[in-house]
């Protein structure tokens, strides 16, 4: 097994033991957990020769300086947030893979004409707050009022979580402490950027059916977050007859299954109600109130703006027929995005020069690129995971697929060298990640 990819390997495994819940692997928005991660990888950053910094939103940021300081700046990135008992690749793959490829350019003494800012978002899940993409909006400025607003589930708003990770006073900071106090504006202009380049675990089975071990994304689908409450009457489980029960479990329960019907019939779409809380919560008690998240995706906007309709009459049949209230709230909409087509087909020729077939495919998860793609071009590289299993503890990416995704990595960043049209790269001392790999010559166009 590759050096660089062993290397990698032992630094995912070493991450995934810094959690919030001992036993599993969960890591929230500015918790101490991600306080340990951020200073855990910021020391393989300086290892690796880069600048580190964090920024007001917790986002580490690692810079590999250009020889040249007027150059331009590569992105290149994901998340250290994680889904609760989540895998220990969704993420953090995106963040340390380009720390051990950069790690051995350095070894190797090359200096790329460009800056590389490798970048760890703080919060892409939408665990702890219900909006997700926290990280990548505080990076490009984008944080609303209304994300700042969003509470946790101990009342605590984005923006105190925000003044306490800043060591501000909660509430006694500038009222809209995210946007104004702590200047949270775009960390680039537009023109500074060569793109955003993210390498995530495919969370899918397409890579594995082809037998590929990487595969490029075309597109990232779109998505609708909400958070429902069916409002109904609690009562006792013994002397309340059927008939006269406003049931607010039933009706959500219905709903649910309704939404599934929906998905099913529906080609593309996917929905889901991934978390729900019943209350009062006992058994001799009717429920009075549900509140669940709905979470309604789809590469087509117009295909998941109209499933929503159908989701939305489906929801009033119920709340009318048990006379039950319901209220929705929009916790995140983001509209599908379409990868950089110059910037993939860079990407993909790398894959090309190191897997001999390249692949590509859309991504019905969200990433962070869906966020960047408004200060950059955005492009993507999938890694193979086992029986396309993600957001589990479970989830699998062999060591082997790893070496070849760092050797797409590094052969990109030396094509991009090369085509800046700067100094030819010092030979390579020898193929490091995949034997063969095309590496040190300085190609043309
Ligand atoms: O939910 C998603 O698609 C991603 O894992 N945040
Ligand atoms: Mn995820
Ligand atoms: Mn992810």
């Amino acid at each position: 097994m590759a050096h660089a990819a062993q290397e990698l390997v032992r630094k995912l495994g070493r991450l995934s033991r810094v959690t919030d819940e001992p036993g599993k692997l969960t890591r929230t928005f500015l918790s101490p957990a991600m306080k340990r991660a951020n200073a855990l990888v910021a020391g393989w950053m300086k290892d690796a020769g880069l600048k580190v910094r964090v920024d007001s939103v917790g986002n580490l940021i690692g810079c590999y300086e250009a020889a040249n300081p007027k150059s331009k700046t590569l992105l290149l990135g994901s998340h250290l947030d994680t889904v609760r008992d989540a895998g220990k690749f969704d993420g953090p793959l995106g963040v340390l893979l380009p720390i051990v490829a950069l790690a051995d350019l350095k070894r190797r003494g090359v200096k790329l004409p460009f800056d590389v800012e490798v970048l760890g978002f703080s919060e892409e899940e939408g665990v702890r707050f219900a909006s997700a993409y926290l990280g990548s909006k505080g990076y490009c400025g984008k944080l609303t009022a209304k994300d700042l607003a969003m509470i946790d589930a101990d009342g605590v708003s984005v923006s105190e979580a925000i003044e306490r990770w800043n060591g501000l006073t909660p509430g006694r900071s500038s009222k809209r402490v995210g946007v104004n106090a702590l200047h949270l504006k775009a960390a680039h202009k537009r023109g500074d950027l060569l793109g955003y380049v993210e390498v995530h675990i495919e969370q899918g089975p397409v890579l594995e059916a082809k037998k590929l071990a990487v595969g490029v994304v075309s597109a990232i689908a779109g998505q609708s977050r909400f958070k429902l409450t069916w409002t109904g009457q609690a009562g006792h489980a013994g002397m309340t007859p059927m008939a006269l029960r406003r049931d607010a479990l039933a009706g959500a329960a219905e709903f649910v299954s309704g939404v599934e019907a929906i998905a099913r019939r529906t080609p593309g779409l996917v929905a889901t109600v991934g978390a729900l809380t019943v209350s009062p919560g006992a058994a001799n008690v009717i429920p009075g109130e549900v509140v669940h998240t709905l979470d309604v995706r789809h590469a087509d906007d117009r295909r998941r703006r109209q499933a929503l309709m159908a989701i939305g009459r489906l929801a009033t049949q119920i709340a009318n027929r048990r006379e039950l209230e319901r209220r929705w709230q929009r916790t995140q909409e983001n509209g599908a995005v379409t990868c950089s087509p110059a910037l993939t087909a860079q990407l993909a020729r790398s894959m090309k020069a190191i897997q001999g077939k390249s692949v590509s495919l859309v991504s019905g998860a969200g990433h962070d690129g869906v966020v960047m793609s408004a200060l950059c071009p955005v492009a993507m590289l999938f890694v193979r995971c086992r029986g396309g299993l993600s957001h589990h503890p479970d989830e699998y990416a062999s060591p082997k697929d790893l070496g070849v995704a760092l050797a797409v990595m590094t052969d990109f960043l030396e094509r991009l060298a090369a085509e800046q049209g700067l100094t030819p790269l010092p030979a390579a001392a020898g193929p490091v990640f995949v034997p063969g790999s095309r590496r040190g010559r300085n190609r043309g166009k």
